[in-house]
């Protein structure tokens, strides 16, 4: 198991055991509130959706939830400031006594200061906290933060990424960002590290990520998450349609659980939960050589 600076994230009110991830990963469960959701197609954009939604996902065993109002979706329209404060705000408020650590997905430091202040307990910045004024934004709290790495911006990562070396042009963004964290003062323990699937990446450089990612998180030293959910490089793959990419998201789960991965952003709470459990039971069996 790589050394990481704490055995827990420091996550806000909480404290995930990321040693005990390091057995079976902790599932952060996404809710989109936007209306053109790539995955969802806006049907968890009303609030009373979004709650049952969230509602559902603790009873399916979420260990993190991970809101978010702008669509990351490749090519997706960008929004305003106030639409995305509008349609994330209020799930924020509701749910934040909910008992799972609130994540809120923004690139925007005047949205990170809004759900901080409402409770959230971590900012998951798909641009890598690189807004100047970004990291001010989470120093003074205690929430956890999520670095991850994209080439490009969505509006045109996917047209053609390119790396002279994919596994050192990752590495050298996410040194540098962690490196940007700490000398704001963010404390080692509240950050984790995210190769970024999907973001400025063919089917070729995510299953290559993919199968370094172990060596990844071991050398810089901080967990990982991984999020291949619904992506195209699992479309590409099964050659299904976004709505029929469950079995092969639950298998892109475990490979990433398989190579190390301590959080998996998932879509599919309860799917994900119950093959994790089997992997991590078949995991465990291995080790014991007595019966
Ligand atoms: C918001 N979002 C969409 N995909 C993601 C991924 O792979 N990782 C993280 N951290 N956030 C993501």
């Amino acid at each position: 198991m790589p050394e990481f600076p704490r055995n827990y994230l420091q996550c806000g009110r909480f404290r995930p055991d990321i040693a005990a991830a390091a057995l079976r990963p902790l599932v952060m469960g996404i809710l989109n509130v936007t209306p053109d959701s790539f995955s969802d197609g806006g049907q968890f954009a009303s609030l009373d959706l979004a709650l049952s939604h969230a509602e559902q996902m603790i009873a399916d065993g979420v260990d993190i939830i991970d809101i978010g109002g702008e669509s990351t979706r490749p090519g997706a329209p960008p929004v305003s400031l106030d639409d995305e404060l509008r349609r994330v705000m209020p799930v924020v408020y509701a749910l934040r006594d909910c008992g799972k650590p609130l994540s809120v997905d923004t690139r925007r430091p005047a949205v990170m200061r809004e759900v901080l202040a409402a409770g959230a307990d971590m900012i998951n910045d798909i641009e890598g906290f690189r807004d100047p004024d970004s990291l001010a934004a989470v120093s003074d709290s205690d929430c956890a933060i999520c670095i991850m790495h994209m080439q490009g911006e969505p509006q045109s990562m996917q047209t053609a990424p390119h790396y002279d070396d994919l596994f050192v042009e990752v590495r050298d963004f996410l040194r540098e960002r962690i490196d940007q964290a700490l000398a704001a003062g963010i404390a080692a323990e509240r950050i984790c590290i995210d190769p970024g699937y999907g973001f400025g990446k063919t089917t070729e450089h995510n299953l290559k990520l993919l199968a370094w990612q172990d060596e990844l998180q071991r050398v810089l030293g901080f967990p990982l998450l991984a999020g291949l959910s619904r992506k195209s490089t699992i479309g590409q793959i099964t050659g299904r349609p976004v709505e029929q990419r469950m079995a092969g998201s639950i298998a892109a789960a475990l490979v990433a659980a398989d190579h190390g991965a301590c959080i998996v952003r998932v879509h599919d709470v309860a799917e994900t939960v119950d093959a994790l459990k089997v992997w991590n039971a078949a995991r465990l069996a291995r080790r014991v050589n007595t019966v």
